[in-house]
């Protein structure tokens, strides 16, 4: 009888919180996967240094100023004596986001220096009471963004709080020992409780910086957003191994193919995320358009920051660069909100693609002269036009199919003139979902791109994982040279070809890592040469600007006939000194 009770109780008691939840997870993420565009937002107590303190220039980030200057808690708290900022208009920050196309806006509620920019009753050290300016910034956004259609998320540091002595991590002016749970339970807390009941609908929860939290501490946090506002997604760095909604990139760090999964790359504009006075080292708005539609290309969302000025605007250069991208939106929007990645898997040297439905968005960067060819699409293909003519007039194309091969090729007589000076987009309307040939094309300029993370890789006969996911694009570990790579590809054109073997540059950005000196085998079409992994060539990335791209010269590999072959990457020796081997991928180039 007792054991009927415990089910039954088990029963209703799991019915009844998932009613509540009443949300399935792709309802839960249904916006943001539309919405692909997001405004960041870095803005607190820091904006007032600027990256200044004391006449000095603090060196890195401008939000962390506290701790990279190690400014004690008492001095630093006297800034909120300052902070003002009378020239705060919530209406202009929703709409340069709207104008910009995006369609989110993540604000820092509470970053790590501890301040937050709501009312709290739960911590006096925020800008109702402990400022000036009295009014909650949250609030003013919060009810814009609802007013304005537009989803409000918010910025909350769990872990690190330099403020508090049992927040994580301030530790030049607070004693080691910590009862990090009660900063949890006294702090925290409340004041998700706070952000989740106060401001309506949150779209989202941006935890950051987990650092030391356990499974469980995480995993409470999750259950507190998830009983208060079902709907609100909770992002990637909640920590403790608790699986969150979605994973966050690297900072500015976007993987060289299509990923699958629901991800984000945070970026910023410059160097910094909270306003730093000296930082003019801005993105070109075609650097950050290219990247808006590459990040969607590979099946992710672009989360881009701005740094609003202690008086509460947003730097000018920052405006401007959103303007222009917002532009570019206006016309091209459609091959950007509800896409998902190309169904390729090589990086173009051209361009990329997004889909949706039946359609493909071809954005080509550089306008070809003559025409343009996309190989490998199995599709039958209906009509083609420039998503930027509003007469969709058609586009001459002829698809072909070499049976041999089993290759399909599109030719399309592209307009000579590009539409668009940054990404055109070309829609190509197909007979159903965009399917791709299995084994990877030759390009139409001989080149043929073999890509790390969709090799087939192995430990001696076993399925091996390689983790692609890391600054640069690069592998991120590769030392154990019993790991090796294989790729499966077609050539059309016979000849001689010479392997490019490419890895990049990661880590922090500032001081960008690179290790050289692996020993490999590459082995193809019963040919093989062994060769040392040196920096023949650096090149700049545009894809991932942080980091170059790293060529080393391979020896030549011939194909005599059209066909499909493999290629197999094999480390003799790995060095191991630094970051190991940060392979990205192979190309096969044509010798003329
Ligand atoms: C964090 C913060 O410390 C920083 O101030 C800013 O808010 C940024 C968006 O997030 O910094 C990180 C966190 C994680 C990584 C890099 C920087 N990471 O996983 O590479």
């Amino acid at each position: 009888m007792k054991k009927i009770f415990l089910i039954v109780t088990v029963l209703i008691y799991s019915a009844t919180t998932l009613f509540a939840q009443g949300i399935t997870q792709d309802e839960r993420m249904q916006w943001w996967r539309d919405g692909r565009f997001g405004l960041f937002i870095h803005w607190g107590l820091y904006s007032i240094p600027a990256g200044e303190w004391k006449g000095k220039e603090v060196p890195k980030i401008g939000e962390w100023i506290m701790k990279n200057a190690q400014i004690p808690v008492a001095e630093y708290r006297e800034l909120a004596k300052q902070f003002n900022p009378v020239k705060f208009d919530p209406k202009a920050f929703v709409a340069l986001a709207k104008n910009a196309g995006m369609k989110y806006i993540t604000i820092t509620s509470k970053h790590h220096d501890g301040f937050a920019m709501f009312k709290s009753n739960a911590s006096p050290y925020n800008v109702v009471d402990a400022t000036p300016y009295k009014k909650d910034i949250i609030k003013m956004l919060a009810d814009e963004c609802h007013k304005q259609g537009m989803k409000i998320c918010f910025y909350y540091s769990q872990s690190r709080d330099w403020n508090e002595p049992n927040g994580l991590d301030n530790d030049w002016d607070y004693p080691a020992e910590r009862n990090f749970q009660k900063y949890l339970d006294e702090k925290v807390k409340p004041q998700l409780t706070e952000l989740l009941t106060n401001y309506g609908p949150i779209g989202m929860i941006w935890f950051d910086t987990p650092m030391s939290i356990t499974k469980e501490q995480a995993q409470s946090l999750k259950d507190l957003v998830r009983k208060i506002q079902p709907a609100t997604i909770i992002s990637g760095r909640l920590g403790g191994g608790v699986e969150t909604d979605y994973s966050s990139t690297s900072d500015n760090a976007i993987p060289s193919i299509v990923t699958p999964g629901d991800w984000e790359v945070p970026a910023t504009l410059n160097n910094t995320w909270g306003f730093k006075k000296n930082d003019h080292e801005w993105k070109s708005p075609e650097t950050t358009t290219r990247l808006l539609f590459d990040i969607a290309s590979k099946g992710g969302n672009y989360l881009l920051n701005v740094g609003p000025t202690a008086e509460g605007l947003i730097p000018q250069e920052s405006v401007n660069i959103l303007n222009r991208v917002g532009e570019w939106m206006k016309i091209n929007s459609e091959a950007i909100y509800g896409t998902k990645g190309s169904p390729f898997t090589s990086e173009f040297d051209w361009g990329n693609i997004t889909q949706k439905g039946n359609k493909l968005y071809v954005g080509i960067y550089d306008w070809p002269k003559g025409e343009f060819y996309l190989e490998g699409l199995k599709n039958k293909v209906q009509k083609i036009y420039l998503l930027a003519d509003p007469a969709k007039k058609a586009i001459k194309f002829t698809e072909s199919y070499d049976k041999k091969l089993d290759h399909h090729r599109l030719k399309i007589a592209l307009p000579a003139a590009a539409p668009d000076k940054i990404v055109s987009v070309v829609v190509v309307e197909l007979d159903g979902a965009p399917q791709a040939e299995q084994f990877i094309a030759q390009q139409h300029n001989g080149k043929v791109n073999l890509p790390g993370p969709v090799a087939d890789i192995r430990k001696g006969d076993e399925k091996a994982k390689l983790n692609f996911v890391t600054r640069g694009g690069g592998a991120n570990g590769y030392t154990d040279p019993k790991i090796t790579l294989g790729w499966s590809f077609k050539i059309e054109k016979p000849g001689t070809y010479s392997v490019d073997i490419v890895s990049n540059e990661t880590g922090n950005h500032e001081v960008p890592q690179w290790e050289g000196d692996h020993i490999i085998k590459i082995k193809s079409n019963g040919q093989e040469f062994e060769t040392k992994v040196t920096a023949d060539k650096k090149e700049y990335n545009q894809r991932n600007q942080y980091w170059h791209n790293i060529h080393t010269n391979g020896k030549i590999i011939r194909f005599d006939k059209a066909g499909t072959y493999t290629l197999s990457l094999i480390p003799v020796q790995l060095s191991t000194k630094n970051v190991g081997f940060t392979f990205r991928e192979i190309n096969l180039l044509p010798v003329k």
